[in-house]
């Protein structure tokens, strides 16, 4: 750290994103269990108003510390770290899994049955999260099917189409989120389905799938950023496992910044 102290020069704050964010919450509990993080604050805000920050700090060469995960184009245009995370409080490498709700398979076999053999990759959602930057999401990821063929074809192995059935999926407003709800809604158009997408904060995806207005969700991550929603609602709703892993969140700095760990963010 030299002589920089970095603590007073962010005024002791974390930057941070929306308050219904999975990853705001276990930052709370990071800041309770650090004892070095005793004075600091987090600084709720929004995706677009942290990433504002973030781009400014970056182009003054000044310090920031602020709540972000993977995957995200942010790792793409800045050089970035995330601080380890000894008490791993930010929780472990998670999955994004599929949820929906009670009921479906019985209702809407053929959605239930692409819904539950769905499973991708980072490097592919990611490819949608790029391209999506330049173009929009709907059509990188209907591109991103058409160089993929063979994943879809996986997920829709002997899937029978049905006739203009009315299928409601939800998602959340962050771009990994946005990637995989288009392609299910692009897949599941393909075999007939009439498909509206919704996004919505974490809480109420959850109490949609519970009470049954919504029927499906490819973005949940868990067993930490949506843990508390989904043990709150777990008999209320079906968890058709992982079908993304490698999700992780944590705090992240600059590079240029002189330091590894939450635990060198100086009292
Ligand atoms: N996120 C992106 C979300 C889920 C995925 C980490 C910002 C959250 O914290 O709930």
């Amino acid at each position: 750290q030299g002589d920089i102290n970095y603590s007073e020069e962010v005024d002791y704050t974390i930057t941070g994103i929306e308050p219904g964010a999975g990853i705001t919450e276990v930052s709370y509990d990071t800041l309770d269990s650090y004892d070095n993080l005793a004075g600091w604050n987090l600084e709720e805000s929004s995706t677009a108003g942290m990433l504002a920050q973030l781009d400014n700090a970056i182009k003054n060469e000044e310090p920031i510390v602020f709540t972000g995960w993977v995957p995200h184009h942010m790792f793409i245009e800045y050089d970035l770290k995330m601080l380890d995370d000894p008490q791993n409080t930010m929780g472990d490498s998670e999955a994004a899994h599929t949820i929906t709700r009670l009921g479906l398979e019985e209702d809407m076999p053929s959605a239930y049955e692409i819904l539950d053999a769905f499973n991708w990759e980072l490097d592919d959602v990611e490819e949608i999260m790029y391209e999506a930057e330049n173009t929009d999401v709907e059509t990188a990821a209907s591109n991103w099917m058409e160089d993929n063929q063979d994943k879809i074809e996986e997920w829709t192995e002997n899937v029978e189409e049905v006739n203009d059935e009315e299928i409601e999926l939800v998602t959340m407003p962050w771009e990994a989120e946005q990637a995989s709800a288009a392609v299910m809604e692009q897949v599941l158009s393909d075999y007939g389905y009439d498909v509206t997408v919704t996004e919505v904060d974490p809480a109420i995806l959850f109490e949609s799938l519970a009470g049954g207005s919504a029927d499906a969700s490819v973005a949940p991550a868990l067993p930490v950023t949506q843990g508390h929603l989904y043990d709150k609602h777990e008999d209320e709703v079906v968890d058709l496992g992982p079908n993304l892993e490698g999700l992780q969140n944590g705090f992240v700095v600059p590079e240029y910044m002189d330091i590894d760990s939450i635990e060198d963010l100086e009292p």
